[in-house]
């Protein structure tokens, strides 16, 4: 489709308290060492490469912080920024990219993207690849930890009111956020997305239905609603044996196929504006192996194809 804009804005979150073990600031590194940049220039994508955000000085120190949110002081002063940035960045009419960093970044992007989109008119919508729903709220989490909150956040849950500072804050109503290859989730977190109503497509869904037709049931949605899509990408999603480099394994996950195809599904629907690829954790990844795979992904989802197809949306049979 040829209103997705051509160009690439490139950014490096490195965020790691946001996630129980350390080694997510190594993330960005990891991936333009991969080859990231190079990748969407052969595409014939402009990517330019906006470096890493550097670590915010904490403004308001002295706040009290919410009880059973980890660093919360850190992760207010990213959040902001990163939403600040989000913004600009979506309004430069690029497609930003954001380059994690540990899951509490997407608090920032997610926010700031959708309060770019709220002013042209169309809903956002937010897709969440992940093995995790990211749906713990201060009261229900089990570890502390502000990655495992960030879906929730951005619903407008109440717990974290003060994360964003002075960033005007969106919520994406529960309706439009889709958590998909969920395959562990926390009780109270179970019964709260439960109660929202998200829409959820877990591991078993995948396994019964294939990705082809549940992804094409988002991109429907989507496309009715006359919305965009923004791409929350925890490559935890992915199953340890194709990306070991992650902080939270989860065995069962998607397979290297299964993740290309739905990068190659969104890509063909021409909706997806902004995207986060967060939870690279290169501490403790094998040779550059999940680095390397989260690039590919990153083709597929750019235009990369195995043969050229004349139909973009993709519905057909070979030959039909
Ligand atoms: B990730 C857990 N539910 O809240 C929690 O990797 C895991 O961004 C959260 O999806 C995982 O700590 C967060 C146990
Ligand atoms: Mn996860
Ligand atoms: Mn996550
Ligand atoms: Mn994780």
């Amino acid at each position: 489709p040829t209103d997705v804009p051509r160009r690439v804005a490139l950014l490096g979150v490195p965020i790691e308290i946001g996630a129980g073990l350390r080694g997510t600031l190594m993330g960005p590194a990891a991936l333009r060492t991969a080859g990231i940049g190079r990748l969407l220039e052969q595409l014939r994508i402009e990517a330019e490469d906006h470096g890493d955000m550097t670590r915010p000085q904490r403004d308001r120190g002295n706040d009290p912080t919410p009880a059973n949110a980890n660093f919360y002081g850190e992760v207010r002063s990213w959040v902001g920024a990163i939403s600040a940035r989000a913004y600009e960045l979506a309004q430069s009419g690029a497609v930003p990219l954001f380059m994690g960093g540990d899951h509490s970044l997407s608090m920032g992007s997610v926010n700031g993207v959708a309060r770019y989109w709220q002013t042209q008119g169309k809903p956002l919508f937010v897709l969440w690849l992940d093995a995790h729903a990211d749906y713990n709220t201060p009261t229900t989490t089990l570890t502390a930890n502000m990655h495992g909150m960030s879906a929730a956040f951005l619903c407008g849950e109440p717990g974290l009111d003060d994360l964003l500072g002075d960033e005007p804050r969106v919520s994406i109503p529960s309706g439009r956020l889709d958590l998909f290859g969920i395959r562990s989730i926390d009780p109270l977190e179970k019964e709260l997305v439960r109660a929202r109503a998200i829409p959820v497509v877990d591991m078993r869904a995948i396994d019964e239905f294939g990705v082809g037709v549940l992804i094409r049931r988002v991109i429907d949605r989507v496309r009715a609603a006359g919305g965009v899509l923004h791409l929350s990408f925890d490559v935890d999603f992915l199953d340890p044996a194709v990306a070991p480099g992650v902080g939270t394994t989860v065995p069962g996950g998607a397979t290297y196929r299964e993740a290309h195809l739905i990068m190659e599904l969104l890509h063909d629907s021409g909706l997806v504006r902004s995207l986060d690829v967060v939870e690279l954790n290169p501490f403790l990844d094998e040779r550059g192996r999940t680095a390397r795979v989260a690039v590919e992904l990153i083709g597929s989802l750019f235009g990369m194809q195995i043969t050229d197809r004349q139909t973009p949306s993709n519905a057909l049979l070979p030959g039909e």
